[in-house]
């Protein structure tokens, strides 16, 4: 197929707000077919495998988000392998194991050069805006041109994505298992150990245990934190929870009208020494994250992604008392340096990522995996594409 357009099937979201499965019934077929253009200079084309969905996929499908553009394929945890490279590609080559980056890593941007941020901006505005770097897409569907998501677009059996968002993986890692770590597992693991980097012996507390809240939890395992308190509404996610190594356990219904940040402050000796907001966007628990952080030091860092316009609040005098409020996307993590380590310690046992495959679909039923994610119990449904 190199250098040749590939017809193949994809999951479509024509338009914000509307489920994705009544498009996808249409023609009663799971998934429409697509055309995937040949990968131009400084872009691969990718044979997707495996994809996870994403809470942020079905905010962005819900018009939410302040990015999304339609019709567009969404996606953006994807186990991949190289199906051909376009002009001026040289760091991989057909046949290698690949996990798509939606933080690139392009080594020379001043992002990169500052050493202090992940957040590369070589291609971060055509990938906003859903294009390719030379602003044309590589995806069409019945005549339609069909738009970009995250620079990533897993969702389809094949989908282009540049060179420098490509991190290149141990082979013999399952693309079944290692996609995961195209967003959810990093994000969390990294935020602990990049971001805070909490030491050993420190008290951590975790706002909500889904997927990015359990890789917190292994995240402060590996930095050998003390007690790593893990809180949730849903009582049934600590048995995950605990499986994976928190030690705590708070229920915030169980204390009446009683703040949550009152509660922790109150049993953990004035607070704990690092927070994670991994609610799915709720800013009333990012303030609460932060506020139940110790006085003096305590750190609190914002994961999750809230819908456009909302905003956060506290009192000044939180900060001006040592507290500090941070936040990271991907977990700080440099995809194309760091992510293969993330896979080596999934291979040598050090990194679990098989409890979090709660559901597992085809493509064609990627719309029922849309719907187990806000079932009672889903961490994470994989998608064999
Ligand atoms: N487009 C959204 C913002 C989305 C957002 O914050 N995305 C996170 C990743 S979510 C992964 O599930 C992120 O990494 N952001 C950094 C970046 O450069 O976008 C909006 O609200 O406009
Ligand atoms: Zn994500």
């Amino acid at each position: 197929f190199a250098g040749k357009p590939i017809k193949c099937k994809a999951a479509v979201a024509w338009e914000a707000g509307k489920p994705l499965s009544k498009y996808l019934l249409q023609g009663g077929q799971g998934v429409e077919e697509i055309e995937v253009a040949p990968p131009k200079a400084g872009e691969v084309r990718l044979k997707v495998v495996s994809t996870g969905i994403c809470h942020t996929d079905a905010y962005t499908l819900s018009g939410k988000d302040a990015e999304g553009r339609f019709p567009c394929i969404l996606g953006h945890e994807g186990g991949c392998i190289v199906e051909s490279v376009g002009e001026g590609v040289t760091s991989v080559k057909a046949g290698d194991h690949v996990i798509p980056l939606y933080t690139p890593e392009c080594g020379q941007c001043k992002f990169c050069r500052s050493g202090k941020t992940n957040l590369c901006s070589a291609i971060r505005e055509t990938q906003g805006r859903g294009v390719m770097p030379d602003g044309t897409t590589r995806f069409t569907c019945r005549g339609k041109e069909v738009y970009h998501y995250m620079g990533t677009s897993t969702f389809s059996e094949y989908t282009v994505v540049c060179e420098i968002a490509c991190a290149k993986v141990d082979p013999a890692a399952r693309l079944d298992r290692v996609c995961l770590l195209g967003c959810g597992i990093p994000t969390g693991w990294g935020a602990v150990n990049y971001t805070a980097k909490v030491e050993a012996g420190a008290t951590v507390a975790v706002f909500g245990c889904g997927a990015i809240g359990l890789s917190v939890i292994q995240g402060a395992v590996a930095a050998k934190a003390g007690r790593i308190v893990a809180i949730d509404v849903n009582p049934e996610k600590f048995e995950m929870a605990r499986r994976f190594g928190a030690t705590d356990f708070v229920n915030p219904r169980d204390f009446g009208d009683k703040p949550i940040q009152q509660v922790i402050v109150d049993e953990y000796d004035g607070g704990v020494d690092y927070s994670f907001e991994c609610s799915g966007g709720n800013v009333e628990v990012m303030r609460a994250a932060l506020e139940c952080c110790h006085k003096g030091w305590g750190t609190s860092i914002i994961i999750s992604v809230a819908a456009s316009g909302q905003e956060v609040r506290t009192r000044p005098f939180m900060l001006v008392t040592g507290r500090v409020w941070k936040g990271s996307a991907f977990g700080g993590v440099k995809g194309r340096t760091q992510l293969p380590r993330f896979v080596e310690m999934y291979q040598a046992g050090q990194l679990n990522i098989d409890d979090y495959v709660t559901h597992t679909f085809d493509l064609a039923d990627i719309a029922k995996g849309f719907e187990a994610m806000h079932a009672e119990y889903c961490i994470r449904p994989v998608i064999s594409v």
